[in-house]
């Protein structure tokens, strides 16, 4: 488990500490991040909703210049990551970037957990108040950028209960099919949870555990291609992947992972209890609810009234 304290880590500041977002400050304000009943709708439909502006150029430009300092880190910086590869890659020639905790080390990537566009279509993707889970990057250089296999996010996620998380994908370059962007399969969030089958190897292990019928689905993936700053949603058992990038642009990423705000730990009976040693303490059956997985938006406070009268996915 991750110490619980360093004179470095802006997880002790549970609130932005820029100015890179101005945030709304009255119910009013926060119309204008407002997600439409059809978003919502679509949502529930196929698993994802996409095309979401989040970033103007220069937040993009501060992201990307603090992701060229991850390359060259303390290694006081270093050991605020969960999870910290500059290469997961499984194929020799290729090349991966993946890390977990960027909110805890630079400024930008902190505050980038309060861009009200992410909290707000967040919420009314939540359809309640939640936490930070964990942030995450993935990168990929030009020419022999790696793949990420098909997979649900829940399926690496099965340490906390009850299932109740979203994801927001942020594109930090112009993606698009050549240079390995994101792929959907609509639709698949609704055949329940799959084992996991590796992330970072054979694209395509996940059709080992899918039966004739699903396999025919996968013909109708989706490719989300977007202009850098803008974002996709996507509900923890939606079935994602990205393919190589050999293209002559790299392609930058960065996530976030949000849960219920009563999320539990579920440690008990976990068989993959390694991987999360540089986690934050989590306890069997109690509240995540450490400094480390921040409240991002309490809807009755932020809304108001509003709260109950606008688009959101219903949680009850
Ligand atoms: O950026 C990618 O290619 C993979 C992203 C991903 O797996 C996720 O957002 O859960």
């Amino acid at each position: 488990m991750i110490p619980s304290q360093s004179s470095s880590d802006l997880s002790v500041h549970g609130n932005p500490i820029s100015k890179m977002f101005k945030q709304p400050s009255s119910a009013k304000e926060w119309e204008q991040y407002m997600l439409s009943q059809e978003q919502i709708d679509l949502f529930t439909k196929q698993g994802f909703i996409s095309g979401i502006k989040i970033l103007n150029e220069k937040q993009v430009e501060i992201l990307n210049n603090e992701l060229s300092h991850f390359q060259s880190l303390t290694t006081e910086e270093k050991a605020l990551f969960y999870h910290y590869e500059t290469n997961e890659s499984e194929d020799p020639e290729k090349v991966l970037f993946h890390a977990l905790g960027a909110w805890r080390v630079t400024p930008g990537f902190h505050d980038l957990l309060w861009a009200p566009a992410f909290r707000m279509a967040a919420y009314q993707l939540m359809g309640r108040s939640y936490r930070l889970f964990h942030d995450q990057l993935f990168c990929k250089p030009a020419l022999h950028g790696g793949v990420v296999a098909w997979h649900q996010d829940f399926s690496y996620w099965t340490f906390t209960k009850p299932m109740h998380h979203l994801t927001c994908w942020i594109g930090l370059d112009d993606t698009t099919k050549e240079n390995g962007c994101l792929y959907y399969v609509p639709g698949s969030h609704n055949w329940g949870l799959l084992p996991v089958t590796g992330l970072t190897g054979d694209m395509d292990a996940v059709r080992t555990v899918l039966n004739e019928e699903r396999l025919a689905i996968f013909d109708n993936r989706v490719a989300n291609e977007l202009p850098k700053g803008y974002a996709s949603f996507h509900h923890p058992l939606t079935m994602h992947g990205s393919y190589s990038n050999l293209s002559d642009h790299p392609r930058r990423a960065t996530v976030i992972n949000t849960m219920d705000h009563l999320t539990l730990g579920n440690l008990a009976g976990y068989d993959r209890l390694d991987a999360l040693k540089s986690f934050p303490e989590m306890i069997h059956d109690k509240p995540l609810d450490s400094r480390f997985f921040p409240l991002l938006f309490d809807g009755d406070k932020e809304l108001e009234a509003m709260a109950n009268k606008i688009p959101k996915i219903s949680f009850e």
